[in-house]
């Protein structure tokens, strides 16, 4: 099992609105704190949406552009995931808006799926060319597996030449339409994978907590924040993803593993 353990804040997604929680971030300056605040606490690494200033989910170039440059410079050292899923319903064209300069990782969905009561769209050519376009970039993907399919659609990518180590495996389980977070779903999943690699998993909602517990047992890396999770504990909200962060920190300690720094993250996986 290795010592450290990658700590991935997922800061604001797509779904989460102010009306659940006044602490979501919108704008690219809050979302940049959130995101600085999160590698305080000890994530090692941000995987970022953008919002409009109403709240509406933003897959603009200008946004993210403005939210790496604000991490940067208020001094933050982390590893910049951008999310190519977007929200339901995006067309890949914006999807892809995101993968601006200094960008180092982007998420590659694996799959068509109910997501909640929509669709979420990843029909396998939009798989590969968003592959393609990370491949270009030379952006490390994070292959985002939510159903157990997904994991034969990593090994047909792997087989046929368009996907290649290195890439990072994040196991989503509890979003309604995915398997759901239970330790069985994620031994399965883990043991599944079609070739050894470094994997982690983000819980939706009340399984953000015990799944890193058991991924911290396990040998994982873990995934928290507000796009997942909303609660500190039962009815009592996070006052941002930082705090989330903090009990992942607290819960790896109990396991005995240590957060990763962020170039500790860029060595385990394969960042240059
Ligand atoms: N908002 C979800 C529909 C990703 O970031 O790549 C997709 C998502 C995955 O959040
Ligand atoms: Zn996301």
């Amino acid at each position: 099992m290795p010592d450290q353990v990658i700590i991935a804040a997922a800061v604001v997604g797509a779904e989460v609105t102010r009306a659940q929680s006044p602490h979501v971030p919108y704008t690219p300056a809050e979302i940049a704190k959130a995101a600085v605040d999160a590698g305080k606490a000890g994530a090692a690494v941000v995987h970022l949406h953008a919002r409009w200033p109403d709240g509406r989910p933003s897959q603009e170039a200008a946004h993210f552009r403005e939210i790496v440059d604000r991490i940067r410079a208020a001094g933050s050292d982390v590893v910049v995931q951008c999310s190519t899923g977007g929200a339901v319903g995006m067309s890949v064209d914006e999807r892809l808006g995101s993968l601006v300069d200094g960008a180092e990782m982007g998420t590659l969905n694996l799959g068509t799926m109910n997501f909640g009561d929509d669709v979420f769209v990843n029909a396998r050519p939009d798989v590969v060319r968003i592959a393609a376009r990370l491949r270009e970039r030379r952006l490390v993907p994070e292959c985002e597996v939510y159903d157990a399919g997904m994991l034969d659609t990593l090994r047909w990518l792997l087989d046929k030449g368009h996907l290649a180590a290195p890439y990072h495996v994040q196991f989503v389980l509890g979003v309604p339409g995915g398997m759901t977070g239970s330790e069985r779903n994620l031994r399965f999943l883990a043991e599944g994978l079609p070739e050894p690699t470094h994997w982690s998993v983000a819980g939706i909602g009340r399984f953000q907590l015990p799944m890193a517990e058991l991924a911290l047992r396990m040998g994982g890396h873990v995934r928290v924040g507000l796009e997942d999770n909303l609660f500190v504990s039962k009815g009592v909200l996070a006052r941002g993803s930082d705090e989330l962060v903090a009990l992942a920190v607290g819960l790896a300690a109990k396991a005995g593993r240590a957060p990763a720094t962020p170039s500790e993250a860029r060595r385990i996986l394969g960042i240059s």
